[in-house]
């Protein structure tokens, strides 16, 4: 199983070393995932409201009080705990500026949040296989930025793309996805419904049935206001057996059923890992196939003006000085020159910058060209025309910032590269890995939408067309 894994793994590498990262570099897209990111253990994410109950789950999945439980606020950090011989306990700046742990992206957000994060190994066995993270609870009011000291839903997004299953908890107290859940589900989990599981926990504290079709309707009206989704996701209804806490008043049964199918999700997690790595791939390699084609077809039209304007300018200056000639007029030679000369000033300096703008001004004309035939299939437009929304911001910004005189053209044999990576190399990547695990296990076991079928959220729509008219 890993051997089967790494050459996964290895295979992954591969296509970011040729030809994504090279691209990528060449239209300044962004940093593919980097090879601790790539190596990174199978990750599972806990997030909930405060005294929701992460905590005590993950100290029931490992068997020992390895995190602190309370009913008052009590994690304000994110808590990575993972595989290690040794116990050992770490803090943020020594987790985010080890090369071989792949945390180094959180030093973005600033020290304040560094300072929030720990590391914790410990001998669990399920620890061999996941990583947990347990991340400080919501609270009901969202706080701005300055509340917290770093932007929350910003390293929950970070946390949460990079992690293989997301468990979000809610409790009987606070079934509402109010305050900074609220905020956290708008701005950190769209987009990524496909691991997104929802807990509502501490079941053996309903008095009766009542109370609970309360608090399960009101959840299920929040969330119904928060994910895009038209279906309801799977609601987990569980709690952890505690001691010393009064019996339930409702059959457990059920509850129980829930919690082992829980944990058979988060036993997954390895499986979902490489069929994560390969929907982040494509992801990648979709949008950088977009902000490319669109940057390179502003770049070649740029190009083609310039030619005509140099072209322009030389027939002048060749027939300036032929007439000059014919006509014995050796002496309005200089003259000439000099005009041609402020001419080429005028071009260079004035009309092909102006130029330059207007066609950065105009990317959506050009992605409009480039993929005007898949614009005029239904159902497809809308995709593609999310994806471009989401592209192209940054496709803009560098094209401005670098000038499009910058960007090598794209070669021929470059676009037949990302377009059978697209079309032919991912997808069948992905069904060897169904072939060799069984869709099942790959997919895992509930009944919710997966990777595969589910990009989900327009935000995150990359299932997108082939430029195939142009491409090649
Ligand atoms: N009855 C019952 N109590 C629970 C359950 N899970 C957790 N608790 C209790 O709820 C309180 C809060 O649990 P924690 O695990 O600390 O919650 P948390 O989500 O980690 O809270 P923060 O760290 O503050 O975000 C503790 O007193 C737990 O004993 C449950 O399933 N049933
Ligand atoms: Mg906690």
């Amino acid at each position: 199983m890993q051997h089967v894994t790494d050459d996964f793994a290895d295979k992954i590498r591969a296509y970011y070393g040729d030809p994504l990262d090279p691209l990528s570099q060449q239209f300044m897209f962004r940093r593919p995932p980097t090879i601790g990111e790539l190596r990174r253990p199978p990750q599972v994410l806990l997030l909930g409201n405060h005294s929701s109950g992460k905590s005590t789950f993950i100290n029931y999945l490992l068997g020992s009080e390895v995190q602190k439980t309370g009913v008052a606020p009590t994690d304000d950090s994110f808590t990575i705990i993972t595989w290690g011989a040794d116990r050992a306990d770490r803090d943020g700046p020594a987790v985010v500026s080890n090369p071989d742990l792949p945390y180094e992206g959180l030093r973005h957000f600033g020290d304040q949040l560094v300072s929030h994060i720990r590391l914790k190994q410990r001998q669990a066995d399920l620890l061999r296989t996941v990583t947990l993270i347990d991340s400080p609870g919501m609270i009901d009011e969202a706080k701005a930025e300055g509340g917290r000291g770093y932007d929350f839903p910003g390293a929950v997004r970070w946390f949460a793309e990079r992690a293989d299953l997301v468990i979000v908890f809610f409790d009987p107290d606070k079934p509402g996805t109010t305050g900074e859940t609220l905020q956290v589900f708008k701005e950190a989990l769209s987009g990524i419904d496909h691991k997104l599981l929802i807990v509502m926990n501490k079941m053996d504290q309903f008095q009766n049935l009542h109370d609970f079709a309360r608090a399960y309707g009101a959840l299920c009206w929040n969330l119904g206001k928060v994910t895009l989704r038209k279906d309801l996701p799977l609601i987990y209804n569980t709690f952890v057996p505690i001691a010393g806490k009064p019996a339930s008043k409702l059959p457990v049964d059920d509850f129980d059923e829930a919690r082992r199918g829980l944990v058979e999700e988060l036993r997954s997690a390895p499986t979902r890992r490489l069929d994560n790595l390969i929907t982040q791939m494509q992801t990648f390699t979709e949008r950088l196939r977009l902000h490319a084609f669109v940057i390179d077809g502003a770049a070649r039209k740029f190009r083609r003006i310039r030619t005509q304007w140099r072209c322009a300018l030389l027939g002048i200056l060749v027939a300036a000085s032929a007439a000059s000639v014919a006509t014995g007029m050796l002496i309005a030679l200089p003259g000439v020159l000099a005009v041609i000369m402020i001419l080429t000033l005028v071009v260079e300096l004035g009309i092909l910058p102006r130029e330059r703008k207007r066609l950065v001004a105009r990317f959506d004309d050009v992605f409009e060209r480039i993929y005007e035939r898949e614009l005029l299939m239904r159902d497809r437009d809308m995709d593609l025309r999310a994806l471009w929304s989401q592209v192209h911001p940054h496709a803009r910004e560098v094209a401005q910032k670098c000038g499009l005189q910058s960007f090598t053209r794209l070669s021929r044999s470059d676009r037949i590269k990302l377009n059978e990576l697209i079309e032919e190399e991912i997808p069948q990547l992905r069904s060897e890995l169904y072939g060799r695990f069984g869709s099942a296990e790959a997919r895992g076991p509930s009944p919710q939408p997966r990777v595969a079928e589910v990009r989900v959220a327009p935000a995150d729509r990359a299932d997108v067309l082939v430029p195939r008219r142009r491409a090649v």
